[in-house]
This record gives C-alpha cells, structure tokens and sequence, in this order.
C-alpha cells in the first residue's frame, strides 16, 4: 500500500512529551508510533458502533468448584451470537482455573458475551479485551 505524507501542527511542549514517550516505548521512529496510534483510534471507534466488526479476548480466572460455574460458561459460548473462535483453558493450582476465550463478531455481541461471562457466578476476575483487524 502507498504511503502519504502530511504535516501535523502541534505546541513544542506536547511534541516533546510525545517523543519522549515514543522513545520509552521502543518505536523506531515517530511514523510508526503515529501509525499505531491511528489503528488504535480506529479500533476504539470500531467497538462504539453497535455492529463494529471486532475480535475480542476474554479472561476469566474462576473457582471449578462453585456448583454450576463450569456448566454456565459452556453454555454462554454455545449460544454466543459472535463467533466464538477458541477457548483455551489452564488449570492454575487446585482450586482455580483460567480461560482465554476469542470471540469475533458485532461489537455489542461480544461486550454482552464478556459481561455474562465475568458477572457469572465464580468468576473472581474478568477482562475484556479490545481489537479489531485495521490496515
Ligand atoms: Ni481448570
């Protein structure tokens, strides 16, 4: 894809602070961080319209003991309306477990299906988390 140039106008002290920053986080230059910021704009947008096409991960560290938890997240992915792509679950210590799920489609959808997942009983700790696929 061609790239464009453009010139942006902003005060020293700004500029200065964003240089610095984009140093600390390891940007080769200050068109790639530009770049990143832009995707990250466009993904945040993405997510506020109501059907933004988004991927979405969700973690979720719960007790297997507490009755039913194991049984409520199965069924909220099998009738999840965004498409759940995978699920990887790891067995922390004797009581807790966490879960990684990777859900994609309409951003409403997967914000509802995080919401069910974290508020359900026995989850301890959840936390969605925001993407969606940019140029
Ligand atoms: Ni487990």
């Amino acid at each position: 894809m061609p790239l464009e140039r453009f010139g942006v106008s902003m005060n020293r002290e700004l500029l200065q602070q964003l240089d610095q920053a984009i140093e600390e986080a390891g940007y080769a230059n200050r068109s790639e961080a530009v770049r990143d910021m832009a995707r990250a704009f466009l993904v945040n947008r993405q997510w506020e319209a109501p059907d933004g096409e988004v991927v979405g991960t969700i973690t979720l560290v719960y007790d297997h003991h507490v009755p039913g938890v194991v049984a409520k997240l199965t069924a909220l992915q099998h009738d999840a309306e965004p498409t759940v792509i995978c699920n990887t679950h790891v067995h922390l210590d004797h009581h807790n477990c966490i879960e990684v799920i990777v859900a994609r489609g309409a951003a409403e959808q997967v914000r509802r299906l995080a919401d069910r997942m974290i508020s359900a009983r026995g989850v301890k700790h959840g936390q969605l988390t925001r993407t969606a696929v940019q140029q």
